[in-house]
């Protein structure tokens, strides 16, 4: 059976780097097999085992070997072997991009369809829900200590939305109950690193919803909130994440928008779908990118304009796929 270790045989130092602006996926995959490689380092006669990655949220604290990564990339040490882990392309490697540049040897791991296949040895499993699920079956199950497992699992709930998205598997249930047989502590794991707020922002999720209001036959939300509010609540633009899913969430709901002000006149948009709008052809018109359920861009101008120019263009979506006459009638009544 195909091991990540036949891999680095006779390698004396080892990279692990893991994507810019990280998530719990790549944290997971790259913690679990730091973990994993130094539990089996002088039985392999590896002399050092780095991590890099951009720093990340304390959500992520819970996780053993999250105190060893390096957040700092200075160092000019050349490697034996350098591995990827969730990354699609090399210019997701952000500053760690230079240790793939030296290295002897380069693997990548990953689970991204549209992974370049950049590295000498590529390890890409488009079905897998996440790289966590990917680097499950490169390890030697009996070597999966408890803390390693909690590293995967972790990943695997980030990727899936806590088993929600449409990438959830059988596989990867079957992967999360043998990851639960190693004893850890899957509630507390869910709860501190994916539900979890601070008061602050829990404060902000609450108004984002109260100063919320429906347009277009109550089809479509719409939210915003505005630099002096974050201001006030010493919040950072990340303390808003999860506004807009709860928006989405909303009953009757297809469209969710979320805007807040990064500067003056300045917007960021945040849209999803939940059902037929393509949100991504609204948030590519105005420069952004994104999916077809959840896309993203950055509007100038003030509020109002930033609002009455996305309207029209979910109104066309709309239209499209219920029927002008739908949308009037509603509107007019
Ligand atoms: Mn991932």
């Amino acid at each position: 059976m195909y091991r990540i270790t036949d891999e680095i045989v006779g390698a004396k130092k080892i990279v692990i780097v893991g994507h810019v602006r990280p998530d719990g996926d790549c944290i997971g995959s790259c913690t679990a097999l730091y973990q994993y490689l130094m539990n089996i380092k002088d039985e392999l006669q590896i002399e050092s085992i780095d991590v890099y990655m951009e720093p990340f949220g304390n959500n992520f604290d819970l996780i053993s070997g999250v105190e060893d990564i390096k957040h700092s990339f200075e160092s000019d040490e050349v490697y034996d072997v350098f591995i990827s882990l969730d990354c699609s392309s090399l210019d997701r490697l952000g500053h760690g991009l230079k240790y793939f540049n030296t290295a002897k040897k380069t693997i990548n791991i990953d689970h991204h369809i549209s992974n370049t296949l950049f590295a000498d040895i590529n390890h890409v499993v488009a079905d897998a829900s996440s790289t966590c699920e990917v680097i499950y079956e490169l390890l030697d199950e009996d070597q999966i200590t408890k803390e390693i497992a909690a590293s995967i699992y972790i990943g695997i709930i980030h990727d899936t939305g806590v088993f929600k998205h449409n990438n959830t598997s059988r596989k990867t249930l079957e992967i999360a109950g043998k990851l639960i047989d190693k004893g850890i502590a899957f509630s507390r794991l869910i709860d501190e690193s994916f539900y979890q707020k601070t008061y602050i922002q829990n404060q902000l999720m609450g108004r984002c919803l109260m100063e919320s209001f429906l347009v277009l036959g109550n089809r479509v939300i719409i939210s915003s909130v505005d630099r002096r509010i974050l201001e006030f609540y010493k919040a950072s633009p990340t303390d808003l994440d999860g506004v807009i899913d709860q928006l989405r969430v909303t009953k009757g709901v297809e469209v969710a928008i979320f805007i807040y002000e990064l500067a003056t006149q300045e917007y960021k948009v945040s849209l999803r779908s939940n059902g037929d709008v393509d949100v991504s052809k609204i948030a590519i018109y105005f420069g952004g990118g994104g999916h077809i359920k959840a896309a993203g861009c950055t509007m100038r101008g003030s509020l109002h304009d930033v609002i009455n120019n996305l309207i029209p263009h979910v109104e066309t979506q709309l239209n499209t796929i219920y029927g002008n006459s739908l949308i009037v009638d509603i509107k007019g009544s």
